[in-house]
């Protein structure tokens, strides 16, 4: 009896009601883990990626839910003092790039002091609880590809410098208090649940919306921009096998090949069987479907300082934590496309 109660395995995810955290609740209910997650306050329903996970769970009680916010520590130390969690997922971010130069504030106060907050609260309750935190490739910025754990930091956005911070304060605390905390540097990972204002959201509901007579006209930014695109089931895997070796490190996670936003577009327009021709240039260029300009560019969409090439090198995710992705760039777009009801 003793010996289950040790084994028992509870996890905390801050970010639960975000696409990650949908993702990993499954990933973790899955593995027998009592899993928490906390939800922020909101004037509408903020858990519709959760709820089924929810309802599913209300007689098991292996799935709860808390009010918290990673700009209150005292919430953040109330929660973890009270739950007791092995581990802790910190996915709970203001997450858009191009958002992050209108409340570059906000987006410190949440992403770097958030996630000191939790170190903090970790390190004076309890120093054995594993802590993941959720890096990501927009550190690398204007570093060019492939870029890997060894790759320098060069981030180009308020956004990317909170992220790195919160990088260097995982580290800190791992070196100078002893903290199993690692980094997860993941390149861009998309999926049915991804929130409709990035890229690829935008663009497959966008398409089938345009074929269905709903929306006239796909308004966007850079086309030139290149991503290493993979698929959120896969990547929370790898979050998950970082919290389960012997010691703490910092992991690339990617598919290591990239796309332009173009080349996305192109590929979700082939299969939805809607032809295009592209004509312009620069802030001229359209792209045109039944000789109507679909795709459009809006400078309002470009960004401050733009991050022009990403491709990861997963090497080291690859052979330490024995991850390799399910998911390329067309059984992605094939599922996003799918549960779109296209
Ligand atoms: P989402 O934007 O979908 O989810 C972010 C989550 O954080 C949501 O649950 C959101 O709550 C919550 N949140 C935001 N602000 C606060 C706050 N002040 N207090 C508590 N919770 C808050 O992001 P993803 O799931 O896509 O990403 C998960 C994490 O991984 C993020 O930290 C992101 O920056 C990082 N990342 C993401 C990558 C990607 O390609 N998806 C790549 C690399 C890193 P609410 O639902 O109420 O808005
Ligand atoms: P990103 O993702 O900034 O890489 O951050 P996003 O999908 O927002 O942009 C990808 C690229 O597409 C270009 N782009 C547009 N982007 C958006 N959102 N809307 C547009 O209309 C548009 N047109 C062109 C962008 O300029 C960019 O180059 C995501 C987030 O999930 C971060 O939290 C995460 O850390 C990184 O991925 C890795």
């Amino acid at each position: 009896m003793i010996a289950n109660i040790n084994k028992e395995k509870t996890a905390l995810i801050f970010g639960v009601t975000g696409q990650d955290g949908s993702y990993l609740s499954r990933l973790l209910l899955h593995k027998k883990y009592k899993v928490h997650g906390v939800k922020r306050r909101s004037s509408s329903f903020n858990t519709q990626r959760i709820d089924d996970i929810y309802y599913d769970n209300l007689e098991t009680k292996n799935f709860f839910l808390h009010y918290g916010d990673l700009t209150d520590g005292q919430s953040i130390h109330h929660l973890i003092s009270k739950i007791k969690p092995t581990e802790i997922y910190n996915l709970a971010a203001q997450s858009h790039v191009a958002v992050s130069f209108e409340l570059s504030e906000y987006t410190f106060m949440t992403n770097v002091l958030g996630t000191l907050k939790i170190l903090e609260a970790i390190k004076n309750i309890n120093p054995q609880i594993r802590f993941y935190q959720a890096g990501t490739s927009e550190m690398f910025g204007a570093s060019p590809p492939p870029q890997s754990e060894k790759t320098p930091f060069y981030p180009k956005s308020p956004y990317a410098i909170s992220k790195l911070s919160a990088h260097w304060l995982t580290i800190n605390y791992r070196e100078a208090f002893g903290l199993f905390a690692c980094n997860g540097i993941l390149f861009n990972h998309e999926s049915p649940q991804r929130g409709e204002t990035f890229v690829t959201q935008k663009i497959i509901k966008g398409l089938i919306n345009i074929k269905n007579n709903k929306q006239k006209k796909l308004y966007l930014g850079n086309l030139y921009a290149k991503r290493d695109w993979g698929h959120a089931k896969d990547y929370v895997q790898a979050m998950w096998l970082m919290l389960q070796q012997k010691k703490p490190k910092d992991y690339v996670v990617a598919t290591g090949s990239q796309y332009t936003v173009k080349e996305f577009i192109n590929l979700s327009a082939k299969k939805l069987k809607m032809p295009l021709t592209w004509e312009g240039q620069h802030f001229k260029e359209k792209a045109y479907y039944n000789n109507k300009p679909i795709v459009q560019v809006d400078p309002k969409y470009f960004r401050p300082s733009e991050v022009d090439s990403l491709r990861g090198d997963a090497q080291k995710a690859k052979i330490e934590l024995n991850w390799k992705p399910e998911y390329d760039i067309n059984k992605l777009i094939d599922e996003m496309i799918i549960t779109n009801g296209k």
